[in-house]
């Protein structure tokens, strides 16, 4: 029997994205008193931030979210195979109203830090509003791309136009993203990953000259979005169950699976009817569907980088910017693939600059716009679409310590060691959804996040039943996991890659110290081997 002194909450939930709010929802339906944080005013997360002109999922709508949520929002309807940030706003923040979640929030407050007392077995939790609270169970859902990488520049601070950070996009007194039209302006996008890459082609429109600073190039392909009409959502709506229970089973809960076989298996003439094929549906499938060694086989993945190098060269007109676009320093899919919408056919307007910073760098900015090398761009605006500190940067802004004051971006300095990406040794009670080494970061978040929440639900409602107040690792299964994942991902043409889920660290020797954040088992192995645990009492937990 406990003797522990109550907590304040016994659930803090850090997040009010599309995971943090579930995960809110579910502790509030097994009778736990919870409270959720977060910094914005209200619900969203991602979706609350990301209000760049562009912005818009590259999961199928359908395939996103609370589906599997019967009763929550089964009258939903899409407008558009690909949904826009506003709608899914709208969506978060319907689901938000069906599950009642919002009472449960303290909003516009940010958590400093997160201490572990050692004798009550709780977490005190310190505010931005100098307040703290006790939890004995605190979960992070504060998402795998929610702190902004804003690089240093000299100069910067003298700018006399607009400069933001494309998650800082200026917003009107509804929310929409304002300054959208750029007519007469000279614009500088810094940054061509997924943001940019949506950034660029609507800014393009109407800019009287766009200047796209690229350090490096991706493989981008079309995301060929539709509008969806009532009775194809109906169609839909009749198939959700099928649907939910189908991404379920696909390594990234994206609704493909792989092509079973190798490329190297399929005639060059069949090889380039499938690229094609796939090439021009809509979605991910050119990069989840393909041959099952696109990832493995540096010989493969050259049969699909070469296709779409070729797409490339035939969209923009101009052969030497053509060639600049053409990424020649990560395979093909080692970073995730921007899914674009106009995006090559935009440099093939007179208005529209690509200007090489990796021959050249930034030199400074200065009041008028940017140095490069002896050239100067002058500038009304600069977009900083120069991404995240993915997976966990949100969490190294926060001072987490566990036993014995250890800190958590300490203990995770030469990157994470986590037992199932959920917990790490040092840190009880203490849960990281959609964090690192778990199989949601690297997937379908609408759907691997609430499955995960869902896991951790029960496997508290455990301790609870059993009046257990502690939970961690052992030291051997996180060890062992965190081999696994990072052998796993070694194993993969992803590891050579400085995407934004690697962590690169540089030692003081000079060593660099290159780690996966993400686990790449793919969801249903993850899963599995998360039930084999709750289903052998939580083995691997130290539980008391
Ligand atoms: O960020 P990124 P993102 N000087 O890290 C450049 C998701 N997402 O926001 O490659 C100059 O991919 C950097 O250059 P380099 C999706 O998972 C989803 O675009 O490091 N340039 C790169 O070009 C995605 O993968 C959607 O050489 C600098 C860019 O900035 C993830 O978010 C939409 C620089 C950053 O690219 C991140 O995408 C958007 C510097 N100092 C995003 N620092 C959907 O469709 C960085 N860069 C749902």
């Amino acid at each position: 029997m406990t003797t522990k002194t109550s907590p304040d909450y016994e659930v803090v939930v850090i997040g009010a994205g599309v995971t943090g709010i579930y995960q809110t929802y579910l502790i509030d339906k097994i009778g736990l008193t919870v409270l959720g944080i977060d910094a914005a005013p209200d619900v969203g997360g991602t979706w609350f931030w990301n209000r760049y002109p562009g912005c818009r999922l590259d999961t199928e709508s359908y395939a996103y979210g609370y589906f599997a949520l019967k009763g929550i929002m089964p009258d939903w309807s899409w407008s558009e195979r690909f949904a826009g940030q506003p709608e899914m706003l709208r969506y978060v923040n319907e689901a938000a109203d069906k599950m009642g979640v919002r009472k449960h929030y303290q909003f516009k407050t940010k958590v400093i830090s997160t201490v572990f007392n050692e004798d009550e077995e709780l977490w005190v939790v310190t505010l931005d509003d100098g307040k703290s609270l006790s939890c004995r169970f605190l979960i992070s859902a504060t998402g795998p791309l929610s702190a902004s990488n804003m690089p240093y520049f000299k100069g910067l601070k003298d700018f006399k136009g607009k400069a933001f950070h494309s998650s800082d996009w200026p917003t009107d007194e509804k929310g929409l993203a304002k300054n959208t039209d750029f007519s007469g302006k000279r614009v500088g996008v810094i940054g061509t990953g997924a943001t940019g890459v949506q950034i660029i082609p609507i800014v393009a429109e109407t800019a009287k000259d766009l200047f796209v600073f690229q350090r490096s190039p991706n493989w981008c392909t079309p995301l060929g979005n539709t509008p969806l009409s009532k009775d194809d959502m109906e169609l839909i709506r009749t198939r959700f169950p099928t649907i939910l229970e189908y991404v379920k089973t696909t390594p990234t809960a994206f609704p493909y699976h792989r092509d079973k076989r190798k490329a190297s298996e399929v005639t060059a003439e069949e090889r380039t009817k499938i690229f094609e094929d796939l090439y021009n549906e809509s979605g991910y499938g050119i990069w989840l569907s393909s041959f099952r060694d696109l990832l493995l086989s540096r010989e493969s993945n050259q049969f699909l980088a070469n296709f779409v190098a070729k797409k490339i060269r035939e969209r923009v007109k101009d052969p030497i910017v053509a060639e600049k676009l053409i990424p020649v320093d990560h395979p093909f899919g080692a970073k995730r693939v921007p899914m674009e919408t106009n995006y090559y056919e935009s440099y093939n307007q007179d208005n529209v600059h690509l200007v090489d910073i990796k021959s050249i760098p930034i030199k400074e900015f200065t009041e008028t716009g940017v140095t490069i090398g002896e050239d100067h761009y002058d500038l009304d605006v600069i977009i900083f679409a120069t991404g995240f500190d993915g997976v966990t940067g949100s969490l190294d802004r926060i001072d987490i310590r566990g036993h014995d004051g250890l800190r958590l971006v300490e203990a995770w300095e030469d990157g994470p060691s986590t037992y199932l990406g959920l917990q790490a040794r040092g840190f009880p009670n203490f849960f990281a959804l959609v964090g690192p080494h778990n199989g949601s970061a690297f997937c379908n978040v609408g759907v691997c996040g609430a499955l995960q929440a869902e896991w951790v639900t029960r496997m508290i409602e455990y301790l609870k039943d059993r009046d257990l107040t502690y939970a961690q690792p052992l030291q051997s299964a996180e060890d062992e996991w965190t081999k696994a994942v990072y052998a796993d991902f070694e194993r993969t043409l992803m590891a050579e890659t400085n995407a934004w889920w690697v962590k690169v660290t540089e030692k003081p020797d000079g060593t660099i110290v290159r780690r996966t954040l993400v686990y790449v088992g793919g969801g249903p192995e993850y899963r599995k081997r998360c039930e084999e645990v709750a289903y052998n009492d939580y083995e691997g937990f130290e539980l008391h």
